[in-house]
């Protein structure tokens, strides 16, 4: 079977608790192979941008605001069935709801600020990767 992509984003609260390592190390022994990944600042334009298809919904606004408001590290993932692994690995959008050992039912702290971003279908997950990585900055793993 194909591997297929998804992308992750250690959110701003990751990094602020210095749990980068950690959850990254977590990926990697769930079978992720890392293909790139970076840590930037998003402006508030980008994180709308990556973000739109919640534009207009009551927490749109305040999770560009948690987005924007420090580094992020996006990382291209690659592995078979990746999308529905990955969301099964990070554990529901409500850390209150999410299974006992996935990784927001253990480090998040809210349901706005979750730790980790996860794609939603194989198809956004190519989408999502095109949006913070370059083809030929992953090209090298292959
Ligand atoms: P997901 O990240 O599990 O795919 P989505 O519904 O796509 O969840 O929402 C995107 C992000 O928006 C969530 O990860 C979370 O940071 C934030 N969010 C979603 N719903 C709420 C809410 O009800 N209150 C606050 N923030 C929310
Ligand atoms: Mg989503």
């Amino acid at each position: 079977m194909t591997p297929e992509r998804t992308l992750a984003i250690l959110k701003p609260d990751c990094v602020r608790k210095n749990l980068q390592g950690e959850v990254l190390a977590r990926i990697q022994r769930a079978g992720f192979r890392v293909l790139g990944f970076k840590m930037i600042r998003l402006s508030p334009i980008a994180a709308g941008a990556f973000y739109a298809v919640h534009k207009g919904k009551p927490f749109y606004d305040g999770l560009v605001e948690f987005m924007s408001s420090g580094p992020c590290v996006p990382i291209a993932l690659e592995k078979t069935n990746a999308v529905a692994d990955f969301r099964t690995l990070i554990g529901a959008t409500d850390p209150r709801e999410a299974a006992p050992g996935t990784i927001r039912k253990e480090y998040a702290d809210s349901k706005g600020e979750n730790i980790v971003h996860g794609s939603d279908s194989p198809e956004n997950g190519g989408i999502e990767v095109a949006f913070f990585f370059a083809e030929r900055e992953l090209a090298e793993n292959r």
